[in-house]
């Protein structure tokens, strides 16, 4: 049966359409995660973000949870302040989302989550970030590109045997980087998977459960390249497995 991916939305409070003028409020959400999630023949479900309340009762009609990239996780949600004004957190996103990995993890169901996502998979589970890597780690290598977002950022090595390494087959990859913020502390039960040269986490997962992944980076920008294609395979795949029972 086609599965239904909830995918969480951001909000774009300055977009022009033709049913309001600039500056009014309108649910965001960026065309490749969508067209990542059709390409499985999986069937998206946008969730907006003044879900929050309704988190179980959208979990309940849902497959798997996609979470994507976009603002900062409120530090607060970390016990931190923002650290510099580079920190733009999004709080109502916060709300859902949080909201929503609680219901879809009581279900069990499939959970990919990406950039923004994965940071916030991490803090859910009372893990902590770095705030602004430029600022708080000088050393990192460069991990907010130039240029276009299929282009190669910096190479992650892959952990041996862990999910991650299952789907894409390589223990490593080239990918894109488009971050400020990193995975400091990791939380309960999860694994790093992948880090770039510098030590940085850029995949996590939780071995205990059977499809919990979270990545820094976009492979939704690079799904021409079989291992990062292959994410969405697997992950729609196993959102499958859940309609068959
Ligand atoms: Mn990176």
């Amino acid at each position: 049966m086609t599965a239904v991916i909830g995918v969480a939305a951001g909000d774009a409070l300055h977009a022009a359409s033709a049913e309001g003028a600039p500056g009014r409020p309108h649910a965001a959400l960026k065309q490749e995660y969508l067209d990542a999630v059709v390409a499985q023949g999986a069937a998206p479900l946008v969730i907006t973000p003044d879900a929050a309340a309704a988190a179980a009762a959208v979990t309940a009609r849902i497959d798997g949870l996609l979470l994507v990239g976009g603002a900062d996780v409120d530090p607060a949600r970390y016990g931190e302040t923002p650290l510099n004004d580079s920190v733009s957190p999004g709080p109502a996103r916060d709300a859902l989302e949080l909201a929503l990995l609680a219901s879809v993890q009581t279900r069990g169901l499939p959970i990919l989550s990406i950039c923004r996502g994965h940071q916030l998979l991490n803090v859910s589970r009372g893990g902590t970030l770095w705030q602004d890597l430029p600022a708080q780690r000088p050393d990192a290598l460069r991990h907010g590109q130039c240029g276009p977002p299929d282009a190669d950022g910096h190479e992650v090595r892959v952990a041996p045997g862990s999910l991650l390494h299952r789907i894409v087959g390589a223990e490593r990859l080239a990918a894109n980087s488009f971050h400020h913020q990193s995975v400091r502390r990791l939380g309960r039960g999860l694994q790093a998977s992948a880090w770039s040269a510098d030590g940085m986490v850029e995949a996590l997962e939780d071995p205990a459960q059977r499809f919990v992944l979270g990545v820094q980076w976009h492979p939704e920008e690079l799904l021409a390249r079989p291992p990062h294609r292959a994410l969405f395979q697997a992950f729609v795949h196993e959102a499958e497995r859940r309609t068959t029972g």
